[in-house]
């Protein structure tokens, strides 16, 4: 591998597999470097295409998503490292494509349990290529104040902490990630800091590897001094070695290697990583630690012990004059997400909507605070769920059972009124469910169908004040408006609506109170007297029978009928109701394949 610097403040890479918080804290670590390109050029998520907004400081930035690495790769052309968070099911092949694209240089594999095969032509083709695989089994790496991969040194904090928003002068290599985001923290504490930090990975291949990666840093002239955590298992360390006793390495390296303890157990050990097993006594710890120290590493004699030897070698580098430790900078102060902020309490932020007649987030979604299997449980009927979603209480089994024949009285009426027209017509013309619907429902208003709430209103108006069905009439002939619940275009003094007749009968049947009805009969006796298509239609019906509904069950205030009959709730059951109908023309009219509805020439009087 060898040659130098792997990464710098404008290095960009590719993201494989779409990961929102690992890309977040890369994007968040590029701000605090004060950065002035996000190092995430793109998104490849494979079969998905389009943008991803994260957040790029404070502001909200689109980052491309492509479906392939090839497209991904032609998109960003100087985007050269490939950081690979796909499973150990794809990561191999993914990051073999990653390799063979002419613009990436360096491959990030994260996933563990790749297999062994896999990695070694992984690692063949690379080096012959010249290109740099980290990993498997990695959580990456960081140029300190430059490029990080991934989650390499964890949270904004611990990153703040460990001062990697800024360049120092050691060089850190190690197998385990965990134990880097360790080290990043004892090198902090005793040195300037890290340069660069490298998480090889834990498997018996990685793809590149300690020795590799400290003769690299030898080549970097802003590294002073190196750092190298190894481990049991493997004889990666003896390539280092070699390297010190060839005088490849002229800057000072100082190593620990761990499981050393592995020496107490009687059989063999296998530790957290699938390359740090004891094979024989030439992997052991103690074997490599030996060999270091002997090639002119820096070895401690414990692990806790390595801090002050990181922090000798730091020291003895200073006084003569080879390192001058950087000056310190502030970093920028990350903003904190809303919801995190939220959630530990820091700040409060006003909601958008209020909503009080059903809430989804429990284990089961309620109605008014009745639960799903209550409703269930109890038998509930469409007329309770109206109460309780409209009136936002439980009304007594007449009232909802009067709301549930107003709704199937009023599911249809024939093809020929308004709003089924018009549905038919849409659905002929090839619309979808929805618009031959709406198309239909449109045309509920004052004369057709939608003339419940003026109804209820008008009546209750007449009747609470006292007028007599005369002086009501008539009063609304001097303003010029038709009594909203009276007429019809097909039922007559001699052929009465059938509906208003069920209606009235079940509500004399059923309620305490039937005053607002009986006005609105009498009222009807008077405009029949005036002409015979004059009748109370079922739009008055149902305006005045549920204004005796609300005022003769004791369930609503005199307010609260005032506020129902304001905000106008009645019309809201035609609606609902011939929804119904309107539904089934629909169906009925796909079902009879009926084409394109042209009105005929004849029924149209062409006139100047
Ligand atoms: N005149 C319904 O009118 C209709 C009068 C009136 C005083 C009145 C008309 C009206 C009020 C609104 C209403 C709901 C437009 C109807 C429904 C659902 C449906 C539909 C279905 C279903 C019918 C003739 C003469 C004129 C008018 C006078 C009429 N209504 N005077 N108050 N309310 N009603 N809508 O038949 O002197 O000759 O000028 O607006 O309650 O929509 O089945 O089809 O289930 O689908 O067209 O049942 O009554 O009468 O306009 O020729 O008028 O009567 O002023 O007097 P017509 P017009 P004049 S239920």
């Amino acid at each position: 591998m060898a040659t130098g610097q792997l990464f710098s403040r404008t290095t960009q890479a590719l993201f494989y597999n779409y990961k929102q918080l690992p890309i977040q804290r890369m994007l968040d670590f590029d701000f605090l470097c004060g950065r002035e390109t996000p190092s995430v050029a793109g998104i490849i998520n494979p079969g998905a295409e389009g943008f991803q907004k994260l957040f790029f400081g404070q502001e909200e930035i689109a980052i491309p998503v492509h479906s392939t690495i090839e497209a991904a790769c032609a998109a960003h052309p100087t985007a050269d490292v490939f950081i690979n968070f796909a499973s150990f099911r794809s990561a191999a092949a993914s990051s073999m494509s990653a390799l063979k694209q002419p613009t990436i240089r360096v491959v990030a594999i994260i996933a563990e349990g790749v297999p062994e095969s896999d990695t070694k032509q992984l690692i063949a083709y690379a080096r012959s290529n010249n290109k740099v695989v980290i990993g498997p089994a990695t959580v990456g790496g960081i140029q300190a104040g430059a490029f990080k991969i991934g989650d390499t040194a964890g949270t904004i904090d611990n990153i703040v902490q460990c001062k990697l928003y800024r360049p120092g002068s050691v060089g850190f290599v190690s197998k385990s990630g965990g134990m880097s985001n360790e080290m990043y923290n004892t090198i902090a504490r005793v040195t300037d800091g890290i340069y660069e930090g490298i998480a090889i990975g834990g498997d018996v291949f990685p793809g590149s590897t300690l020795s590799g990666h400290i003769l690299r840093f030898n080549n970097i002239p802003q590294i002073k001094m190196m750092v190298v955590l190894g481990e049991l298992g493997g004889r990666d360390e003896y390539s280092l070695v070699e390297a010190l006793k060839q005088g490849k390495v002229n800057k000072p390296v100082v190593a620990w290697v761990s499981g050393t303890c592995a020496r107490l157990f009687k059989s063999e050990v296998q530790f957290g990583h699938a390359g740090a097993k004891s094979g024989g006594e030439m992997e052991s710890a103690q074997a490599k630690n030996q060999a270091l120290k002997e090639a002119g590493a820096v070895v401690p004699t414990s692990y806790e012990a390595f801090e002050d030897a990181i922090k000798e070698t730091f020291e003895k580098l200073v006084e003569e004059g080879k390192i001058t430790p950087v000056k310190e900078v502030k970093p920028p102060q990350i903003p904190e997400d809303l919801n995190s902020a939220i959630k530990s309490g820091k700040v409060r932020a006003p909601t958008h909507i209020i909503s009080t007649i059903s809430d989804d987030r429990g284990e089961e979604p309620c109605y008014a605070g009745v639960p799903m299997s209550s409703i269930v449980e109890q038998g509930f009927g469409v007329g309770d769920v109206i109460s309780l979603l409209w009136f936002k209480r439980s009304l007594p089994r007449y009232c909802t059972k009067f709301i549930e024949i107003c709704i199937m009285l009023c599911a249809d009426h024939g093809p020929c009124v308004s709003g089924a027209h018009n549905t038919i017509v849409t659905a002929r013309a090839g619309k979808d469910l929805v618009s031959s619907l709406v198309s239909g429902l449109l045309t509920i208003g004052p004369r057709f169908g939608g003339a419940i709430d003026d109804a209820a209103r008008y009546f209750k108006d007449a009747y609470d004040r006292g007028l007599t069905p005369y002086e009501f009439v008539e009063s609304m002939k001097k303003k010029g408006i038709r009594v909203p619940g009276i007429g019809h275009r097909i039922k007559r003094g001699d052929n009465r609506d059938k509906r208003v007749e069920l209606l009235q009968l079940f509500a004399r049947t059923n309620f305490p109170s039937v005053k607002y009805m009986e006005y609105a009969v009498q009222v009807e006796t008077y405009t029949l007297s005036k002409a015979n298509n004059l009748v109370l239609n079922v739009d008055g019906a149902i305006g005045s029978l549920f204004l005796d509904l609300l005022a003769g069950s004791g369930m609503f205030t005199k307010q609260e009928i005032d506020e129902i009959i304001e905000i106008g709730y009645l019309n809201g059951l035609f609606v609902l109701a011939r929804s119904i109908g309107l539904i089934g023309h629909t169906f009925d009219q796909k079902r009879l394949k009926q084409p394109l509805y042209r009105h005929p020439w004849e029924d149209v009087l062409y006139t100047k």
